[in-house]
C-alpha cells in the first residue's frame, strides 16, 4: 500500500486490501439465521465452559457485565460473501474467560441457545481472537443479531461467530458444528477462500 487518501473517493483506499478474494463490501447488516430468534430472559442468560474433565464454569448475565469489556472493531466476512468493514463491538475476551480454565484441550465446541453449534480449534479463540459481544454500535446487541450476547471470531468466516452463545465445550477431539456437518469448510478462513469441505 503506497498511497492514503481519506474522504476523497467516498470509499477509502486500502478497503481493497482487506476485503478476502470473493467478497463484496455492505453497509446494511444482513440477518442470517438457520431457525427462529430464541428470546432468552436475562434472568435466565448463562454461559458456560465446559472442559474436557467435565469442570464446568459458569456466568451468570451480572457476572459476564462485570468482567473488563473490550471494544473490539473488526472486519467481518460471511460466507455468502458479503462483508462488513469497521464493525464495533462491546464484550469480554476470550483470554478473560479462559483465565482460570484448566484444560490440555486442542477443539471447541460453542453451542447456542437454539441448538446452533460450530467448533473451532481452541487456539483460534485465544490471545485476543474472539470475544462474546453484547452491544453492536453502541447500542445492546438486536435478538436477530445473536442478542442477548454472540461469539465474535471476526477471523473465520461469520458462520462460526455463534449467535445467542451459551457456552463452549472443550474437546480432545474435533467436532463438526452444524455447518460443518452440512459440507461447509472445517475451519473457514476468509483469506483462504475456505467455503466448502474441499476448499
Ligand atoms: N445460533 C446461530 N448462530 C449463527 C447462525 C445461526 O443460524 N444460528 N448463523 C451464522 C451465520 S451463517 C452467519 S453469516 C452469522 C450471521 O450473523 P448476523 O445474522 O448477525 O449477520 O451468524 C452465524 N451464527
Ligand atoms: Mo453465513
Amino acid at each position: 500500500m503506497g498511497i492514503i487518501s481519506r474522504g476523497f473517493q467516498g470509499r477509502r483506499r486500502g478497503d481493497d486490501d482487506r476485503l478476502p478474494p470473493g467478497q463484496y463490501l455492505v453497509d446494511d447488516f444482513p440477518v442470517l439465521s438457520t431457525g427462529p430468534t430464541p428470546r432468552i430472559p436475562l434472568e435466565r442468560w448463562e454461559f458456560a465452559i465446559d472442559t474436557e474433565t467435565a469442570q464446568t464454569h459458569r456466568w451468570t448475565w451480572p457476572e459476564l457485565m462485570a468482567l473488563p469489556q473490550e471494544t473490539p472493531t473488526v472486519d467481518i466476512h460471511c460466507v455468502t460473501k458479503w462483508s462488513k468493514l469497521g464493525t464495533g463491538w462491546q464484550g469480554v475476551s476470550l483470554d478473560t474467560l479462559f483465565e482460570n480454565v484448566e484444560s490440555a484441550a486442542e477443539y471447541a465446541l460453542a453451542y447456542s441457545y437454539g441448538g446452533y453449534t460450530t467448533n473451532l480449534p481452541l487456539e483460534d479463540l485465544l490471545d485476543g481472537k474472539a470475544w462474546i459481544v453484547h452491544k453492536f454500535d453502541g447500542e445492546e446487541l438486536a435478538p436477530q443479531h445473536g442478542g442477548p450476547a454472540r461469539l465474535l471470531v471476526p477471523h473465520l468466516y461469520l458462520w462460526k461467530s455463534a449467535k445467542w452463545i451459551h457456552g463452549i465445550r472443550l474437546l480432545d477431539e474435533d467436532w463438526p458444528g452444524f455447518w460443518e456437518t452440512a459440507g461447509y469448510h472445517n475451519y473457514g478462513d476468509p483469506w483462504r477462500e475456505q467455503r466448502y469441505e474441499g476448499d
